[in-house]
This record gives structure tokens, C-alpha cells and sequence, in this order.
């Protein structure tokens, strides 16, 4: 138990819990770094796991890991990614108790990596029989094909996850895995049509053109320099040293077979990609307002890879039709518009193909009977982001993690409350910031964000971005959490523009700019070329237009509304669930290994809310163990129960916190545990058993010298 506990000024303490000053996020981040300098990553609040990322292998992932972890305590082995989740799968196969795995932080602190430990560590403590086997794979080859299309190297991070992910694995009453399904949430498909400088398109675009045999690469009508397409002529060309897009090129094909994608399904995939590589060269002139097709034969090229007719898909590039109430109305695109609609084009495919991807892995991981199974979830899911310029997706990623935060102290402060109701101790009122203001600013019916921007999109005449920022200002500044340009005092004016507006979040304030806002939450795609896809014989390509254009059969519904349903339906699931909670951090910007920046570090503690949830956890006790955990360690501290004490446990905790003279108020004894109420009495009673420790080690000693 408390292995590190004694090696504190180097090591640090091993649980935030035990800082003298709680209070300061000064010393929580020195802690933090005292750990990171010995190569220590992990570090506890109460139960939730802080991770730095070291960007180095630690060797800490082994079999012999594993093994330490395996069926521990939590408090009897130091903090891990294992021990978080050994203690989540022992609930859920004795307790039958579901679980689910948060995992959060920012752009490359590792949430992606972490959550692969935890598949690796389940998959590593489950059966390894044939059957168990093959459902482990299914659910470990997921990962590469989600990240060969849903992942891309961005200037934060060189494999980043531009989707969000939330993930069950399914166990039958023997705690074996036996199936699992994925949801997604917000890819960020505006990377498929263009890249900022030193970020690269989805990985998959380069690994289909470098890891592609010579026959595929015909059959595609593709050439190997990236240079040919425009889509990825922005984006870095560089060979990214550490991205191998041949090699996991193949272990994605490999993925595929062993996800059991037919060879059907493959070609018809690779045929899209190409497609959209084909797509963003498709160039326009224009004459007098009317746009013209430069090189209409690259969209025979697109056509035939679709396969869709040709000349419905030029037709559609040029002109575009509305169906009013009278009847219906074609006009042609000028260049502007036809590249938009090309490009709209190309996103919407991108971004239908990826669901479809995460459907077909779905009905693979589906397990073979229909009994009910507990679950484990993990959220792989974008961190709070604050930016020098935020748009329409920062909104959307921050609206989901004020709902975290909501459902986060819910839990937490539930289970402290339980936890002392169960224990019978007091329960004492902690207080807390209440982030439940802010998502009903953002979500709450008819009269939030979302709802009158909405409003604004769908009315007719000409909604404009300045329009909408002008209503939600009249609308939403009497919101103490709302700040308009007008709002503002003279200092922030300075800095906040005319088409910007600010929300107080839980983690901080962040000024939104509203430029594309309309656009993006529209996502229009125009009818006609939603009607050439729909014709399509590629089947991956028709099946997710027809099944788009059945749902949008009524008005469709807005980006932001969709996202405001899956994000409410993830609480739900997650509500229900017992969570875990991973934080991950990122020790510094350039990628590097053994240098930590407290600085970047304290603004990241401070957007996942660490010293709040430092603050709850301290309000009643710092640290409580059961009867038996506490003997253990400290029985030689008292000569009630050293060296022979035969009572039981709680009896025995009671002598030797007489024997050691704690304070009245300084203890608490519960049903099962002790609860000590400041560090400083635990670490004199630490100090003290290391003391008797080397006293008895020396008696001991001296006792065979003497034989
Ligand atoms: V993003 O929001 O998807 O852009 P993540 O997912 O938080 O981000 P990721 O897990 O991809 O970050 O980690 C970034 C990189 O840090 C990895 O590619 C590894 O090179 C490195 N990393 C992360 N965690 C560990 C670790 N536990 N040990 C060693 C790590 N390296
Ligand atoms: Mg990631």
C-alpha cells in the first residue's frame, strides 16, 4: 500500500489529496512535475486519474504490468491507467455493475492512447480462448480503420482524432468480451477540401496513394504525386517522419479482413477516396454568371468511380434547383457557386462515408447472441478548446464539455454522498460551481443559443451571419454568462471584434467569432447533386443518400440541433453507468519528450476543472482506507495491536488511532473505512511506521548477526 507515500519531497504524493496546500495550483502543478521528472505520469484525485503524456515509451505497459495490476486494490499498487481500469472491470463482473471510461484533455495529451490501454489492458485479464480471441480482435482492429479515416496530423498533433468516439464493449457473465458498438460524433470534415499550413488531410488519402499496388492504383485512376490533387495541395507533403501511411496502409487492409469487409465494400470504399482526390481538380470558368466545367473529363473520371452519370453530375455542378411551394425553380451556379457546391459535395461524401464506416464496424462487432450483456464505454472525446479564433466547431466541442462537467459533478458529488451515507459518517455540504446556467444558455428549449440560431437559419429571406449575431445580442445579453461586443467594457472591447460574441464558460471565457456560422450549421447540400448520388450503383454511395434524403424528408435538421441530440443522448447512457475518470494532460507544445511547461500545464488544470474537483474531493476527508488496509500498515504503531492482535479490524484502527493520540475532529470511523480529515496526521503516522520500520529492519538485522 502507499508504495510512493514515503518518498514525497522527490516523488511527490501520489494522490492531489494528500497536498499540504490544496488550495494552490501551484503546488498541484509542482506535484505533477516532481512526478513527471522521476518518469512518473500518473497521478490521482481521489479515484480520477491524471496522466501526463510523456512522449516516450515508459516500458510501462508490459505483460509484467499487467500483471501487477491484475486484481489489485486500487490503493494497494501505485496509480495507473491498469489500475483505473482492473477496478472498473472488477465492479462490473462481481458488481454486474456497467462502467464507462471518461477520458479527457486536449489536443495530443493522449486520450486516444489511453484509451487503447484500457482495451489492451481488458483484452490482456479476459479469457484467451478462440472465441474470446476473435471478438478481442474485432474490437482492437477498430482502432486502425478509425484512424486511418478519422485521424489526420495536425500542427498539435501528428496522429489527432478529428472525431469524437465513444466506444461499449460488451461482456457476458463470465466477464468475457463478446461484442462491442461505436458511436461518432462531429468529424471535422472540412479538412477533406483544404488543410492550414503544416496539418495534413485524413491519413487515408496518403496511405491509399503511397500503400496501393500498381493494379489498384490503375483500376482508381490515380498517380502517386501528391502534388495532382488539389484537395491535398494545401496540406503538408512532407514525408512526416513518423507517420508510415505503406505500413499502416497494410495493417488497415488487415483490419478490413479481419472486420470481415468484403471485397465489395473495399473497392467500393477506395473508389470514393479516389473520387474525392478527383473531385477537388474539377475547375471552373465562368461567362457572364454561369459557370463551365475547365476539364469536364475529370468528372467522367469522378463519375465512372462513383458510378453515377456522368452528365447529371456535371449538370449538377453547374445549376441548382429549389422546390418552392409553386413549384420548382432551376438556375445556374455561378464559379463561386459551383465550387461550393463541389466542394459541399465532397464533404458530404467524405463525412456519410465515415458513418457508414462506423455502421459496417458495427454490425461486425455485434455479438453472435442476443443475451443481455453488461457494458463498459469509453469516450474518447475533444477536450475544452480555447483558441485564438473560435468558430462554429469550438462551440459545438465546448457546448458538449460544459455537459461533461455538468454530469462529472453530478456523479462526483453523488458518490461522495454515497459513499458517506453508506459509511454513516456526516455528511457535510460541499459547495460548487453549478455549470447548469451555462448549458441552459446554450441548449435550454425556445429560448438558448441553439434554438434562435436556429431560428435564424431556417427563416426565410436572408440570413446572414451579422443577422445572427445581431439577434442573439438582443436576444441573450441579459445572460450573465453572455457577453455582447456591446456588453463589453472598454478593455475587452478592444480585443473583441464586431462579429464576435463571448460565453462565460465553466473553464473560462471564450470569444466565438460568428463568420460561417450560418453555413456550417445549415451543411446544405444542394438537391441536385444530392439526387445524382442518390442514383448511384456504388452501394455504399446510395445506401447513405437514400438514407439521408429519407430522414430529411421533413425539414432537416440543423448541425448544431443534431449534435445538441447525440451529445443528450451520450449523458444518458453515460448517466446510468459507473464512471471512471481520465484526465490527460500535455506536458509541452512541441511534441517533445522529458520537458514540462508549467505553465501550458496550470492552463489545462485549470480548463478540466482539476482544483475544483480537488476542492470537492477535500471538503470532508482526504483520505479514507478500509479497517483492514490501515492495520495492515500501521499495526507495529501501537502496542495494542503489535505484535499480536487477534481482534477485529475496525477495533484494532480504533486502538491505534488512540495509541497515536489522533485529534477528535481529525477522524472519523465509518462502517468499513477510516476517514482522516488533513494529510499532515496521515504523513506523521507515515513518518512514524517508516521509522519503526528501520528500527525493526535493524533488530532484525542485528538478531542474525548475533546467531
Ligand atoms: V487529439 O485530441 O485526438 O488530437 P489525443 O488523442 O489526446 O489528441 P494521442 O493519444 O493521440 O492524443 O497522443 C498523442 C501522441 O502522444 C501519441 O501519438 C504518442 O506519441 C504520445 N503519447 C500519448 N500517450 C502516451 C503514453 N502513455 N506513452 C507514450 C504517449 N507516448
Ligand atoms: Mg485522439
Amino acid at each position: 500500500m502507499e508504495q510512493l507515500l514515503h518518498d514525497r519531497d522527490r516523488v511527490g504524493v501520489q494522490d492531489a489529496v494528500l497536498l499540504e496546500n490544496y488550495t494552490s495550483e501551484e503546488a498541484f502543478v509542482d506535484n505533477l512535475n516532481k512526478r513527471f521528472n522521476e518518469n512518473v505520469i500518473y497521478t490521482y484525485i481521489g479515484p480520477v486519474l491524471i496522466s501526463v503524456n510523456p512522449y516516450r515509451d515508459l516500458n510501462i505497459y508490459g505483460p509484467k504490468t499487467v500483471k501487477e495490476y491484475d486484481n489489485k486494490h486500487f490503493f494497494e499498487v501505485p496509480p495507473h491507467i491498469f489500475a483505473v481500469t482492473d477496478t472498473a472491470y472488477r465492479s462490473l463482473r462481481e458488481e454486474n455493475r456497467e462502467q464507462c471510461i471518461l477520458i479527457s484533455g486536449e489536443s495530443g495529451s493522449g486520450k486516444t492512447e489511453a484509451s487503447k490501454k484500457v482495451l489492451h489492458y481488458i483484452a490482456e485479464v479476459t479469457d484467451h480462448r478462440g472465441d474470446v480471441e476473435k471478438v478481442k480482435d474485432k474490437l482492437l482492429f477498430s482502432n486502425p480503420i478509425l484512424e486511418a479515416f478519422g485521424n489526420a496530423k495536425t500542427n498539435r498533433n501528428d496522429n489527432s482524432s478529428r472525431f469524437g468516439k465513444y466506444m461499449d464493449i460488451q461482456f457476458n457473465f463470465e466477464g468475457n468480451p463478446v461484442g462491442g458498438n461505436i458511436l461518432n460524433y462531429l468529424l471535422e470534415k472540412s479538412r477533406v477540401i483544404s488543410q492550414v499550413p503544416g496539418e495534413r488531410n485524413f491519413h487515408i488519402f496518403y496511405q491509399l496513394l503511397t500503400g496501393a499496388d500498381d493494379a489498384l492504383m490503375d483500376e482508381l485512376n490515380l498517380k502517386r504525386n501528391m502534388s495532382s490533387y488539389y484537395y491535398l495541395s494545401n496540406g503538408d507533403k512532407s514525408n512526416v517522419a513518423v507517420i508510415e501511411d505503406r505500413k499502416d496502409f497494410g495493417e488497415v487492409r488487415k483490419a478490413m479482413s479481419t472486420l470481415e469487409f468484403t471485397e465489395r465494400e473495399q473497392s467500393d470504399m477506395f473508389s470514393i477516396i479516389s473520387a474525392i482526390l478527383h473531385l477537388g481538380n474539377v475547375g471552373f470558368s465562368e461567362e457572364e454568371g454561369v459557370s463551365t466545367i475547365l476539364k469536364p473529363d475529370i468528372v467522367d473520371i469522378v463519375a465512372k468511380l462513383l458510378n453515377v452519370n456522368a452528365e447529371d453530375l456535371k449538370l449538377a455542378l453547374k445549376q441548382k434547383t429549389i422546390e418552392t411551394i409553386r413549384d420548382v425553380v432551376t438556375s445556374p451556379l455561378n464559379r463561386e457557386l459551383s465550387i461550393y457546391a463541389r466542394d459541399a459535395l465532397a464533404k458530404a461524401i467524405y463525412d456519410r462515408l465515415f458513418t457508414w464506416l462506423v455502421k459496417r464496424i458495427n454490425s461486425s462487432l455485434q455479438p453472435e447472441t442476443e443475451r443481455k450483456n453488461v457494458v463498459m464505454g469509453i469516450l474518447d472525446i475533444y477536450g475544452f478548446e480555447i483558441f485564438e479564433r473560435n468558430s462554429f466547431e469550438q462551440l459545438c466541442i465546448n457546448y458538449c464539455n460544459e455537459k461533461l462537467q455538468q454530469l462529472f459533478i453530478d456523479l462526483t458529488l453523488k458518490s461522495e454522498q454515497n459513499e458517506y451515507e453508506k459509511e454513516g459518517i456526516e455528511w457535510e455540504h460541499i459547495e460548487f460551481f453549478d455549470n447548469t446556467i451555462i448549458c441552459d444558455l446554450i441548449e435550454k428549449k425556445h429560448e438558448c443559443l441553439i434554438s434562435f440560431m436556429d431560428e435564424e437559419c431556417l427563416r426565410p429571406g436572408e440570413p446572414s451571419d451579422i443577422t445572427l449575431l445581431a439577434k442573439l445580442n438582443t436576444k441573450l445579453s441579459y445572460h450573465p454568462h453572455y457577453i455582447s461586443h456591446q456588453k463589453a467594457d472598454v478593455k475587452l472591447q478592444k480585443i473583441m471584434g464586431r462579429d464576435e460574441f463571448r460565453l462565460i464558460h465553466y473553464a473560462g471565457a471564450v470569444t466565438y467569432n460568428v463568420k460561417t456560422f450560418i453555413e456550417k450549421n445549415n451543411d446544405l447540400l444542394f438537391r441536385d447533386l444530392r439526387e445524382v448520388m442518390v442514383n448511384s450503383d456504388n452501394s455504399i454511395i446510395k445506401s447513405v443518400f437514400l438514407e439521408s434524403e429519407q430522414k430529411s424528408k421533413k425539414r432537416p435538421e440543423t448541425a448544431i440541433t443534431q449534435f445538441k441530440t447525440s451529445v443528450n443522448n451520450l449523458m444518458n447512457i453515460l448517466r446510468d453507468k459507473e464512471p471512471s475518470y481520465i484526465r490527460c494532460i500535455k506536458p509541452n507544445d512541441s511534441k517533445r519528450a522529458a520537458y514540462f511547461d508549467s505553465h501550458l500545464v496550470t492552463n489545462q488544470v485549470t480548463y478540466l476543472g482539476l482544483m475544483e474537483n480537488l476542492r470537492v474531493r477535500r471538503a470532508g476527508f482526504a483520505y479514507r482506507r478500509t479497517y483492514e488496509q490501515f492495520l495492515k500498515r500501521y499495526k507495529c504503531l501501537s502496542k495494542d495491536t503489535w505484535p499480536n492482535y487477534n481482534g477485529n479490524a475496525k477495533d484494532g484502527v480504533e486502538a491505534l488511532v488512540r495509541s497515536l493520540a489522533y485529534g477528535d475532529k481529525e477522524y472519523q470511523m465509518g462502517k468499513t473505512k477510516i476517514f482522516i480529515r488533513h494529510p499532515k496526521t496521515l504523513f506523521s503516522t507515515e513518518d512514524a511506521f517508516q521509522l519503526k520500520k528501520n528500527e525493526i529492519a535493524a533488530i532484525i538485522q542485528s538478531a542474525w548477526k548475533g546467531l
